[in-house]
């Protein structure tokens, strides 16, 4: 390829990561660094947001000496309504999958499957209560079928509001309704933004932007938190328990299967297949000791918080994971998974397989879940693991380190009965100033940062500042690797957090689920601001995603922001194009939903202005910042 070498000790800040990309670059085998390298510099209209390829009038770039494309839109109009699309993609992601797990629920409810069923019937009776739905005298089956049925009616175009409009403190909703963003339906926003930035449509570049605000707030308060509470429904709500994270976790004499991608009910029926004793009598069989079954990412935290299953990394992990040379399977299901794992795979014995029609990868084998079949394509999957055993060629294969032991599944529910079954101990240490605030630190991994750097020592940074840390997605794993998901790590707390979480024997950095489980976040803060009587946005709370790289980070965010939230980010959009654009994010939205973003890619830095922002809304409260 004739790239100049990697200086690997600078990529990642870790010895699992960096031991793999050694042997990568000793086997020839190239990583998301590498294309990196090859892909920099990027493209800087792109970059921008200026690069429009809207129609074939186009496609137009707006530089100095063209300040217009063909039609005449300027670089304003061009970067929101690349904004725009950007989020409704990653917003259809989450939302999507929101909608996979409402037909689960459909199906379990009309007895179309055996192979999912009700594991929480409390919280499926709770949240049929909490919608609206009736549950006097009714069998869960019948509640099942009627609540899914109200969780189908967010995806149109909703009559009443979303199911859980009901969550968003009035303030809220107030500032949502006087800017007409009240989201009404996933479905018509994301193709209301894909209908606004045709051609000729919406032409505003703020008002593109509120729709914007408006798609994702469809994506957090109805897709997200349908997702995440629908899988709690179906698979159990998570309570805390022990889990293990690193490439340690993988195991040199057993049939290694990774999980990947964001959705359990793949991934749940495929931790049942591994425990099947005659599956696992299989395996022995053909010479292993037992079948080890481990998470990558979203799907791997969705496993991890409800069944304990190791991790074995995050996004820039699942490249390394099996170069390992001890994978013999990846099954995935959909999102953040690279396309590049075919070819790392194909370098070893390690198969790919994909199960969802709307993710299929070139190379990949594809078993299909379905509702009805989901056991026994699990099984399938597990055997088709079992027989690549035997192909692994031991001499290459490298386990890097000893797992690091975390303290996993905080659901909301978790949290409260930690905290005696009321938020008032958690508000109480807050008005006292024991806990100066929470930081919600989200999302991804970005080769362009040095992998983990950032969202480890935002977290580490934070909670010295008696900041109690939650976190979901990859920085999950970032954390965990770095101990700060064990009640030990208080030690790294300052005084305040020390006390309290030593007290409640809850680690400083709680780990809340995957990327969906974001709204256990939301409707973390709307309950803090409702018990308080005040706005989300007067809570001395923040969100973060440092190293982001996703359409649904930048969902996240903005549905974060809409709601009243302050957020950094380690990098901004693709928005530095437009001023209107870049100086509404970063401070005329506070004007307009009480919270903007932040742009900060030092770590230091960030905890810093963070914590400025909390102690502003501290002082506004009352309290001592
Ligand atoms: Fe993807 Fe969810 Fe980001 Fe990780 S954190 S890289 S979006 S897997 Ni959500
Ligand atoms: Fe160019 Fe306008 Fe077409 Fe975009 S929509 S490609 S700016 S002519």
């Amino acid at each position: 390829m004739g790239a100049e070498k990697l200086n690997i000790d600078g990529l990642t800040i870790w010895d699992d990561a960096k031991q793999m990309l050694r042997k990568a670059e000793q086997e020839g085998i190239e990583t998301a660094w590498d294309r990196l390298q090859q892909q920099t510099p990027h493209c800087k209209f792109g970059e921008s947001g200026v690069c429009c390829r809207l129609c074939t009038m186009g496609p137009c770039r707006i530089s100095k000496k063209s300040v217009r494309g063909v039609c005449g839109a300027d670089a304003d109009v061009i970067v929101a309504r690349n904004f725009g699309r950007f989020v409704a993609g990653g917003s259809a992601g989450h939302s999507d999958h929101g909608r996979d797990c409402i037909e689960a629920l459909h199906a379990v409810a009309q007895g179309e499957t055996d192979d999912y069923t009700i594991k929480d019937r409390d919280k499926l009776y709770r949240i049929a209560e909490e919608v609206g739905v009736p549950t006097e005298g009714k069998e869960p089956l019948e509640v099942a079928g009627e609540l899914a049925a109200d969780f189908f009616e967010n995806y149109g175009t909703t009559k009443g509001g979303l199911s859980f409009i009901g969550r968003v403190p009035e303030k809220r909703q107030k500032i949502w309704a006087d800017l007409g963003i009240t989201p009404r339906g996933v479905d018509r926003e994301i193709a209301e933004m894909m209908h606004r930035t045709h051609m000729g449509c919406d032409n505003d570049a703020a008002n593109t932007m509120l729709h914007a605000a408006r798609t994702c707030l469809a994506d957090g308060w109805a897709g997200s938190m349908i997702a995440t509470e629908v899988s709690d429904i179906l698979f159990g709500t998570p309570s805390p328990g022990k889990s293990q994270v690193n490439l340690g976790v993988l195991k040199k004499d057993q049939v290694n299967i990774l999980v990947h991608g964001h959705n359990p009910i793949v991934s749940e029926k495929i931790m049942e297949a591994v425990n099947d004793p005659a599956l696992i009598k299989l395996a022995r069989d053909k010479g292993a000791t037992g079948i080890n079954l481990a998470g990558l990412c979203c799907t791997g935290n969705e496993l991890m918080m409800r069944q304990g299953i190791p991790m074995a990394g995050n996004h820039l992990m699942t490249e390394l994971a099996v170069i390992t040379g001890a994978v013999e399977l990846i099954v995935v299901d959909y999102q953040c998974i690279m396309p590049s794992l075919v070819q790392v795979g194909s370098c070893y014995h390690t198969k790919m397989v994909t199960t969802a029609d709307k993710a299929r990868f070139t190379g990949a084998d594809h078993v299909k879940f379905e509702m009805n079949n989901g056991m026994e394509q699990a099984e399938r999957v597990v055997r088709m693991a079992i027989d690549r055993f035997g192909m692994r060629d031991q001499a290459r294969v490298e386990i890097p380190c000893e797992p690091v032991d975390i303290v996993t599944g905080f659901s909301n529910e978790a949290l409260l009965q930690a905290l005696g079954g009321t938020p008032e101990p958690l508000i109480e240490a807050i008005k006292a100033g024991k806990i100066r605030g929470a930081v919600g630190i989200v999302g991804c991994n970005n080769p362009k940062y040095k992998h983990d750097h950032c969202n480890v020592n935002l977290a580490k940074e934070l909670i010295k500042k008696d900041i109690l840390v939650l976190v979901t997605g990859c920085v999950t794993t970032a954390a965990g690797k770095a101990g700060l998901l064990l009640p030990g790590a208080i030690d790294q707390a300052g005084p305040g957090l020390q006390e309290i979480c030593g007290a409640l024997g809850i680690p400083p950095v709680v780990h809340m689920g995957s990327c969906v489980d974001n709204a256990r976040i939301l409707q973390l803060c709307a309950l803090l601001a409702n018990a308080l009587g005040v706005d989300i946005s007067d809570l001395p709370v923040a969100a973060s995603s440092p190293e982001w790289y996703s359409e649904k980070a930048a969902a996240i965010g903005t549905y974060a922001v809409a709601s009243g939230i302050y957020t950094h980010l380690g990098h901004p959009p693709n928005i530095t194009g437009s001023e209107v654009v870049a100086n509404l994010a970063l401070s005329g939205l506070d004007d307009l939903v009480g919270a903007c973003f932040l742009v900060e890619p030092d770590p230091f830095k960030a905890a810093d202005l963070i914590d400025d922002r909390i102690k502003s809304k501290r002082t506004a409260l009352g309290l001592e910042a």
